[in-house]
């Protein structure tokens, strides 16, 4: 079932819940906040507890959808504009177990004072027992333009001293925490510092929780050159206003992203899909 509301700060939002999991998703960068399937006690997903929820601003938690760039642009927002406009709602099937909703985000006078091109951005979440997360850029226009891009998703962990990442081992990875050194990771990846990894990989990652022992499986399309590993420690924390001074304690982004070298270029009519499967096995 899928129901409509407003919020107190006239935000949108669609509640779902079905068999097999409840979720929240606001129109605003078609970002969702909540997903919780039922056979899990804890929440998957990681919302700050002082995220802000006003029109313009990005929501701190969920799953931001960064689009067209990722990162830092001069003079421009970070991680693009799609996660600060309001999406359309165009499609949405309901069954007994699994909920499927598609936005789509198109180019207009005010995108285009942001980035040039014609474009048609859809997301289309399928909300079940497991989440698929599927963004497509489509070219509408005339000329070739290149995006990069990423689904920032924030988990929920309970203690990120007993967390760690499995399936990077090998990787090679760009150290945003080392003046962007290029190193090779080994082993399991631990959460003992700040960590703002790209690394090269287009495999399946494993999330395990000790201190609940959750496992969460994070899969991705095959054309995601890249994964992001983000947690912003004790110091970054304090200096972000919508995350509490604690926040980086129960939190970890494991992120499919097209980045620097991943970048795509998009032809005129072709679409790119660029997708995040998550599940937890209990
Ligand atoms: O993906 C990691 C990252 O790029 C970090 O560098 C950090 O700044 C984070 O995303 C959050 O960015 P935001 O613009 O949402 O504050």
């Amino acid at each position: 079932m899928i129901s409509k509301h407003i919020s107190a700060s006239k935000q949108t939002f669609f509640q779902i819940e079905n068999k097999a999991c409840t979720a929240t998703i606001y129109l605003q960068g078609a970002h969702l906040t909540h997903w919780q399937p039922k056979h899990t006690a804890l929440p998957v997903i990681w919302l700050s507890d002082n995220a802000i929820f006003e029109q313009g601003t990005a929501i701190r938690g969920g799953i931001p959808l960064c689009w067209p760039w990722f990162g830092d642009k001069e003079g421009d927002t970070t991680h693009g504009f799609a996660r600060n406009f309001d999406w359309e709602l165009i499609d949405a099937t309901s069954n007994e177990d699994i909920d499927e909703l598609k936005f789509v985000l198109k180019s207009s006078e005010t995108t285009k004072t942001l980035c040039p091109f014609d474009f048609e951005l859809t997301a289309v979440y399928k909300l079940g027992k497991e989440l698929a997360i599927e963004l497509t850029t489509e070219n509408t226009g005339e000329s070739s333009f290149e995006i990069t891009q990423a689904i920032h998703t924030y988990f929920y962990v309970q203690d990120v001293l007993k967390t760690y990442i499995d399936g990077l081992d090998g990787r090679q990875y760009i150290d945003k925490t080392d003046h962007l050194a290029m190193k090779t990771h080994h082993g399991r990846f631990d959460f003992k510092k700040e960590q703002n990894a790209i690394f090269s990989s287009q495999g399946v990652l494993e999330l395990i929780d000790e201190s609940v022992g959750r496992k969460i499986v994070v899969d991705k399309s095959a054309d995601s050159y890249e994964t992001v590993v983000w947690n912003p420690w004790i110091e970054r924390s304090k200096n972000m206003i919508d995350m509490p001074d604690d926040g980086y304690k129960t939190m970890v982004c494991i992120e499919a992203g097209n980045i620097g070298k991943g970048a795509v270029n998009i032809l005129p009519n072709q679409k790119v899909k660029l997708a995040q499967y998550i599940a937890v096995n209990h």
